[in-house]
């Protein structure tokens, strides 16, 4: 009874493996996402990262949503005549890759309801056309 119920879990643990090993890769990939940590008492931040379009055909990336504050939505920071703008972005569309740092396109997002906690993470979902929304969980660092 014993030895079979050992043989039974490792059956079921080696499918397991088996089954995570000759899974696809999942369509889309977020790698690092991370929120900026600002000083206290600002209300606002910015959120970053890298999206992989794993599939042979475009991802289109229209919009990103969140509970934790008044508004999420997606900007590219310019020089402009020397000086720094930035731009709303409507929807993004990601051949292989969409990279989002500082200085660069990022998540702008206001009206940050409580202080954001250094280590912490919060959601923000992304929504893509003909997709379902995912949910990532974003990082908080000091920007470096
Ligand atoms: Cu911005």
């Amino acid at each position: 009874m014993n030895y079979f119920l050992r043989f039974l879990l490792l059956s079921i643990v080696t499918l397991g493996l088996l089954a995570a090993c000759s899974q696809p890769k999942s369509d889309i990939e977020v790698v690092d996402p991370w929120l900026r940590l600002m000083p206290e008492g600002v209300g606002s931040t910015a959120g970053f990262m890298t999206i992989k379009n794993n599939t042979d055909a475009p991802i289109v990336l229209e919009d990103v949503s969140l509970d934790w504050a008044n508004h999420a939505m997606m900007h590219e920071s310019k020089v402009v005549d020397g000086m720094a703008k930035m731009e709303h972005l409507d929807e993004l569309v990601i051949d292989d890759e969409l990279v989002f740092q500082p200085g660069a396109k990022h998540i702008m997002i206001m009206g940050v309801k409580e202080p954001l906690v250094e280590g912490q993470s919060y959601n923000i979902r992304l929504h893509f056309k003909d997709r379902e929304p995912i949910e990532v969980a974003f990082k908080v660092r000091q920007a470096r």
